[in-house]
């Protein structure tokens, strides 16, 4: 069976983005793949976190992932922190990357390029810490979302160098991208992404929140004035994107959406994609609060982090001889 690797930074609440474009695809990947999903609290300390925020947030995450489907019978489910080695491989792929390489990965550019400032090292280095992520495991497939492909890419690269110096040592994994919903975009602002982590309420579902907020936002999200359903994301960015999560969520085509839609106003057609989206988070929502009651979450991740970390030791003795960093190990 292949393998599969993802993770998730709960830097904040997860969104309906989230949702689409990564943990319902890990939910069907389980039956196919050896699958691993961790949470990626390393990652999320590269800006500063409320500890205490963070802490329910990694909880949350869990249950989410749990709420979802994903089943810790079939798939391992991990805290990134409870695995020391990532931290530790993740120094070595720091010092097998180029800065070049580095100055190029378009997450940091951008938000060097907003103006940030207190950017830390560990946001500059992030991709490092992720190919760590990767390669520890061997994974052959990285489902992400689309602005990850470029980290998962780096990865791939820093594999193949150290394999070709040092000999096969790291899987090279492919990343692999939902052709449907790998970018949905900002309620309020279509051409952005939406982010939990930009301080856009209005135009970010968050899974947690009131159904009555999720249904409100859904009927104020900015469209245009051309008054038709047509998916053109260049020109109709607020309608298209709708039309992405509703069809992401329903399973129904665009085409056959606009279809339907031929002659009918923005309202009607919000009202729909709204009630899509609140049945399928209503869903979740109750799946989430019976999993926060049986209490397993606990014992999930300490399993979770057992059978992690014994492939992730392996992979770092071996790691670690091939670079002489050992001296009694055979
Ligand atoms: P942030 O919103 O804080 O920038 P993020 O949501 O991109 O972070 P993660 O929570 O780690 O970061 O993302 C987990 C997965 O969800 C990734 O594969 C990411 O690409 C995907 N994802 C996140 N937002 C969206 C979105 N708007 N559309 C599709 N996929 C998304
Ligand atoms: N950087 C990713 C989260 C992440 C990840 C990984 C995803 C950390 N390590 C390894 C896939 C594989 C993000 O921000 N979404």
């Amino acid at each position: 069976m292949k393998r599969m690797l993802s993770g998730i930074k709960p830097s904040g609440q997860l969104t309906l983005g989230n949702y689409i474009g990564a943990l319902r695809n890990f939910v069907k990947y389980q039956d196919d793949y050896e699958l691993f999903v961790f949470v990626a609290n390393l990652h999320c300390i590269t800006v500063p976190q409320d500890p205490a925020q963070l802490k329910k947030n990694l909880k949350d995450c869990i249950a989410i992932y749990l709420a979802c489907g994903l089943d810790p019978e079939k798939c391992t489910l991990f805290l990134q922190s409870d695995v020391l080695e990532h931290a530790q491989l993740g120094w070595i792929i720091d010092c097998n990357t180029y800065l070049g390489e580095l100055n190029r990965q378009t997450q940091f550019k951008d938000k060097k390029a907003k103006g940030e400032t207190n950017l830390t090292a560990g946001l500059y280095t992030y991709p490092c810490l992720m190919a760590a992520d990767i390669l520890m495991y061997d994974a052959d497939y990285v489902p992400v979302g689309a602005d990850q492909k470029q980290h998962v890419e780096l990865a791939r690269d820093v594999a193949e160098r150290f394999n070709n110096r040092l000999g096969d040592t790291f899987v090279v994994p492919e990343p692999v991208v939902a052709e449907v919903g790998a970018k949905i975009m900002s309620l309020s602002d279509p051409t952005k992404k939406m982010s939990k982590s930009e301080n856009d309420d209005k135009g970010c579902i968050i899974l947690l929140e009131d159904i009555a907020i999720t249904r409100k936002k859904i009927m104020s999200a900015v469209t245009d004035s051309l008054a038709y359903v047509r998916f053109d994301p260049e020109n109709q960015p607020g309608i298209s994107n709708l039309l992405t999560i509703h069809s992401a969520i329903s399973g129904e085509s665009i085409d056959s959406i606009v279809a339907r839609y031929e002659g009918k106003g923005y309202g009607e057609f919000k009202k729909e994609v709204a009630e899509v989206v609140c049945t399928e988070i209503q869903k979740l929502q109750d799946e989430y609060k019976r999993v926060i009651e049986s209490g397993i979450i606990e014992k999930v991740l300490e399993d979770g982090a057992n059978k992690a970390q014994r492939i992730a030791r392996k992979k770092l003795n071996k790691v670690q001889r091939k670079l002489g960093l050992d001296i009694f190990r055979k």
